[in-house]
């Protein structure tokens, strides 16, 4: 029956359908169509399975927690390939395969990998439905965990099939197999317009709308259109005047990107508020020769611990109920989730987030996470689902530096604005596996989501903002500076308004700001610091010279990686720095 519905849609994908299934073997196919009646039906039968625990229905309606492999807590880089003809067109970032040999690899691992179990057949739209924006995929899952999660995370079903039918869309396939990490691959086919992740059910790997498709392959697309396919967050300031900026922020993973999208003023700050339109992905567009940007997702995935009611209320509400939870810890007392940051004690009853009641370490895993409809956020931009989006007009990197980064610092031009995103390092985090805070080259935030060279991938940032009327400013922000003592230096959170005031300040013109060799760097006076020392701030925008050149010679064997393919200018702009830095 499944397959009869799924001839009707479209010939393309039968014929995809059923090749897939004769490989794969399930044992049946089911076609999603995106009803809160199948969503209720496939947890329920988690639940029965007692793979899916349902949380206490009072304090958080129809949430549930999810525990996932003990080995597939996170993304892993390390599996993850661009598979295409020629190495060069992956360039240094990626791993590579070419395309038929890996195709020929994965194929012999899927024969058969279905086999007693249900193929799910996920279609989904990202972006605005009927608009500009709007891009097609479908998932041929065998995972009731991934299914569930796409229909929170894309628009699952009605809207999304009736694009199928009239044309392109990316394919996606996820099995589960047996989890193996060493026999894991998330393997990228940019010219095929193919996802296949093998041995892996988390996040990033198996959710194919998210990284895979809205970022990997987009960004692939992207390359010949007047677009920018970017891992950013995306809000509307509004000042006490009630004029309006389009912000959006480039940060690593973990860095801070979902926190930014769902900032709170502080309480002094009568009349600014801050409207959400993304939290992870913003594509950005030249329309009319404007700057516009739209978020492709429905949903959050976003980092549970440190949430509370002083860092971020807003996700708190967000997550109060609908909300599926994966890897957080469970307070048995009440059935009610748990996670470090939550409250300031660890309650007596609590099971890890492997469900021991004695552990060592963190009970909710770092990388816990929440998925939630983006419906449910309370203040969302009116420009979400908006068929031309926001307009931009300041574009932040910002990366987890203890060390050198100052708190904010503004480009002096366009191309200085790319060599700041270029040469974005940060210090990485349990959003990938691997260890934890060592420093990263990870340009534009973009650096395991780049479906092609970035040295190409630097010129059409280049090309795009050239054509664009409405030049955004550039900026770098860090929240996470230390002092000498280890502790943030900078309170973060909703404190990060006093640093967004200041750029729509000199979105404005307004705020004073002073020359540096990196760029300029708020004046005091101009800077409303809130309750932190003189002190602090000073060590916050001070500019370390001798570091600074550290810095440069650190990023140099990173670009030098990309040989001749990498742009002219950016070098130019990294010279012109370097010799700021040392005349200064
Ligand atoms: P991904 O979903 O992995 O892309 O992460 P993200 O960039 O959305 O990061 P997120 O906002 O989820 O923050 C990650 C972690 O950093 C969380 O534990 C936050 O509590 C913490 N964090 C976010 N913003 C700040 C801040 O301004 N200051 C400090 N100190 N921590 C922050
Ligand atoms: C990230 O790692 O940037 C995430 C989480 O947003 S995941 O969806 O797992 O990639
Ligand atoms: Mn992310």
């Amino acid at each position: 029956m499944g397959i009869e519905e799924i001839r009707e849609i479209s010939d393309r994908l039968y014929e995809d359908v059923i090749k897939y299934k004769e490989l794969m073997k399930p044992i049946e196919v089911v076609l999603i169509k995106g009803t809160k009646e199948e969503y209720d039906s496939i947890a329920k039968s988690m639940v029965d399975k007692k793979t899916l625990i349902k949380l206490n229905e009072k304090e958080y309606p129809n949430c549930y927690l999810y525990r996932s492999d003990r080995n597939d807590v996170a993304r892993s880089e390390e599996n993850t390939y661009i598979c295409t003809k020629m190495k060069d067109e992956a360039g240094p970032t990626n791993n590579w395969v070419e395309e038929r040999e890996m195709y020929e690899k994965l194929a012999s691992m899927l024969s058969g990998i279905m086999e007693g179990k249900v193929m799910y057949v996920v279609p989904y739209l990202l972006g605005p439905a009927n608009s500009q924006f709007s891009s097609y995929g479908v998932e041929l899952t065998d995972n009731p965990y991934v299914v569930i999660s796409q229909m929170v995370i894309a628009n699952v079903g009605k809207d999304a099939i009736e694009g199928i039918r009239k044309g392109n869309y990316v394919l996606g396939i996820q099995a589960t197999g047996t989890l193996d990490p060493s026999k894991k691959y998330i393997a990228h086919f940019p010219e095929k317009k193919l996802i296949i992740t093998v041995n892996s059910a988390y996040g990033g790997n198996a959710l194919l709308s998210k990284k895979g498709q809205a970022l990997r392959i987009e960004s692939y697309l992207a390359r010949n259109k007047e677009l920018l396919v970017e891992h950013m967050m995306a809000i509307e300031v509004i000042n006490p005047d009630g004029k309006t900026y389009g912000i959006t922020g480039a940060f690593p993973s973990s860095s801070g990107k979902t926190n930014l999208a769902m900032i709170e003023p502080p309480k002094d700050y009568k009349g600014w508020d801050a409207r959400l339109l993304s939290d992870d992905i913003a594509w950005i567009k030249l329309i009319d020769g404007k700057l516009m940007a739209t978020n492709p997702e429905y949903g959050f995935f976003g980092v549970v611990p440190g949430t509370n009611e002083k860092t971020n209320a807003n996700a708190l509400e967000v997550m109060k109920h609908d909300t599926i939870f994966t890897n957080v810890a469970l307070d048995t007392k009440n059935n009610t989730p748990w996670w470090e940051g939550k409250t300031e004690k660890m309650p007596d009853s609590i099971e890890d987030w492997q469900g021991n009641r004695h552990f060592e370490g963190y009970a909710a895993h770092p990388n816990s996470r929440f998925t939630s409809p983006i419906s449910q956020y309370p203040k969302l931009s009116k420009a979400y689902g908006s068929k031309t989006g926001l307009e931009v007009n300041a574009i932040l990197f910002g990366g987890r530096r203890s060390t050198l980064v100052p708190l904010v610092y503004q480009a002096y031009s366009m191309e200085h604005g790319i060599l700041i995103g270029a040469m974005l390092r940060a210090e990485s985090t349990a959003a990938t596996t691997g260890k934890i805070g060592v420093i990263k080259n990870d340009p534009m935030a973009m650096r395991p989501f780049c479906g092609y060279n970035m040295a190409d991938y630097f010129d059409h940032w280049r090309k795009v903002l050239l054509n664009a009327k409405n030049k955004p400013l550039f900026f770098n922000v860090n929240w996470f500076r230390k002092g000498r003592d280890g502790a943030f230096l900078w309170p973060g959170f909703g404190e990060n308004m006093r640093v967004i005031k200041w750029i729509t300040e000199r979105i404005d013109g307004k705020a004073e700001a002073i020359e540096t060799p990196i760029g300029y760097v708020p004046s005091k006076e101009s800077f409303d610091k809130g309750s932190i020392s003189d002190g602090a701030l000073e060590e916050l925008l001070e500019i370390d010279r001798k570091g600074w050149i550290e810095e440069l010679d650190a990023v140099k064997p990173f670009f030098d990686a990309f040989g001749e393919r990498m742009p002219k200018w950016l070098w130019d702009e990294y010279y012109k720095l370097r010799d700021r830095l040392i005349s200064w």
